[in-house]
């Protein structure tokens, strides 16, 4: 099905609509249950006012059903048939009238305007099309323990592999006794077991950095928690049995493409050391809150590593492969590590554990809220250690301590909750702190890095009173 425009106009001296009869049998014959009989679909009809005209956005097979259709049309006035395209279908191919850009790779990918219509019909915030780039809304984060499939947080390099299950298989090699190739059902046949986990991208809260950064300008949304089902990856690695002398264990994705400095085409790939890969309770994830994985999230099998910046959790999984030296692949040796400015010289260090923070999740910012009483409340949480407290300030008064008011789960955000009292009309202000048991915390400004990531700020939400 194609997407048309339809203009129809007749002069006012003819207006059909002014004879009753008319006028019936041409709303009898634009209404939906007529339209689909002809094997078209209306989306939305107008006709402006003061104006001999009406507007239909319609899908049709094709123009010349289109032209069947509105000769009722035809013979009081003119029609105009033109092709269309969804708005997620412009901004998916970079510009109005542009193709949508090949793959380039020859996996099948799923149809970035497809994809970037599900996640605004989800209510997600784009960053981007094509690749699909997409933070949750905070206000959406209200609510349960883990977020819907559908409100996740999306984060893509290349495009979205679209990978037949009957076919797809997991080969892990490299320095093992045994090689193996899996397919999902021997993965979930072996021991299974399920974790609530946060993932956070680590470039989340980079829009708040000054001078501004290279990257995805993400908010403070690309953060989502899940309850995670799968094999832990030990399982399979002690099935495969690791060599002595193996250092890293690569991840592989089926997603491939082009990248600044590196010839041909790359895979999204990344390494854990040895001692990471089997300590650090990674799961090869095949269900996300009950349900399949979503295609966007990595169907049919993703790597999850719990307390691990995003980037560590491989999507579209298609190889583990256990090497003898460090690996230096695009997303670890190019990207994805600490540049700090320091005085003594730039300090390198590798992006791995999420940084302690906090956010604030009601009230939401810049809402008008009553006088009086007044519940704030959030999630907060850390990679390196569990939440110790969490600390909220108003108008920069004193911080007070928040109640943490969800179960404790290690590798999850925590809801925490505080009931305060604004008894001034006006604008008003709320930071939030977390610690944890490390004794980290969140600083006053995000600690600028030249990749821009890790930006832990403390927030700050305004809204006004009264
Ligand atoms: N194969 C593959 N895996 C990937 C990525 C990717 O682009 N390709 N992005 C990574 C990054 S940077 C993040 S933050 C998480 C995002 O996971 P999500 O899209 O399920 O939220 O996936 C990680 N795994
Ligand atoms: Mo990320």
């Amino acid at each position: 099905m194609a997407l048309y425009v339809v203009q129809h106009r007749h002069d006012a001296s003819s207006c059909p609509a002014e004879d009753p009869d008319e006028a019936a049998q041409l709303l009898n014959w634009v209404s939906r249950p007529n339209a689909k009989r002809h094997g078209i679909e209306i989306r939305a009809e107008a006709v402006p006012i003061g104006d001999h005209a009406l507007y239909l956005i319609l899908e049709a097979r094709d123009d010349e059903q289109v032209r069947q259709f509105m000769q009722p049309f035809a013979r009081v006035g003119t029609v105009d048939i033109q092709a269309a395209s969804t708005c997620a279908r412009v901004v998916a191919s970079g510009g109005c009238a542009l193709p949508i850009r090949p793959a380039e790779s020859g996996v099948p990918a799923l149809d970035p305007e497809e994809a970037c219509q599900r996640a605004i019909d989800a209510g997600l915030l784009v960053h981007r099309a094509h690749p699909l780039n997409c933070e949750t809304s905070i206000p959406a984060l209200v609510g349960g323990q883990v977020m819907p499939n559908a409100h996740f947080y999306v984060r893509n390099h290349f495009q979205l592999p679209d990978l037949d299950p009957s076919t797809w298989r997991l080969s892990v090699d490299g320095q093992v006794e045994r090689a193996l190739s899996l397919n999902l059902h021997d993965l979930q046949r072996l021991p299974s077991q399920s974790l609530v986990v946060t993932l956070e991208c680590a470039g989340n809260g980079r829009a708040a950095l000054a001078p501004k950064t290279d990257g995805e300008q993400w908010q403070l949304g690309a953060v989502s928690t899940a309850e995670w089902t799968g094999v832990p990856l030990v399982e399979v690695l002690d099935r495969a049995g690791i060599r002595p002398g193996a250092v890293d264990v690569i991840f592989r994705g089926a997603d491939t493409g082009i990248v600044d400095g590196r010839d041909g085409t790359v895979a999204f790939e990344r390494s854990l050391g040895v001692n990471d890969a089997r300590g650090s309770e990674a799961l090869l994830a095949y269900a996300m809150n009950g349900e399949a994985l979503p295609l966007q999230h990595g169907f049919p099998l993703r790597l999850v590593v719990p307390g691990w910046y995003g980037v560590a959790s491989v999507k579209w999984l298609s190889q583990i492969e256990v090497v003898q030296s460090p690996f230096a692949g695009f997303f670890q040796a190019d990207r994805y590590f600490y540049e700090w400015p320091r005085e003594a010289g730039v300090v390198i260090e590798p992006v791995t554990l999420q940084r302690v923070r906090s956010l604030i999740t009601e009230p939401e910012p810049d809402r008008a809220v009553e006088l009086g009483e007044l519940a704030v409340r959030g999630v907060a949480w850390s990679g390196a250690a569990p939440i110790a407290r969490v600390e909220l300030s108003v108008d920069g008064g004193a911080y007070q301590e928040a109640r943490l008011v969800s179960e404790r789960k290690r590798h999850s955000w925590m809801w925490w909750e505080v009931l305060t009292h604004i008894d001034r009309p006006g604008r008003h202000r709320l930071q939030v702190r977390a610690t944890d048991l490390a004794g980290r915390t969140q600083p006053e400004q995000p600690e600028w890095n030249r990749l821009g990531y890790g930006s832990n700020a403390i927030q700050s939400v305004t809204f006004q009173v009264g």
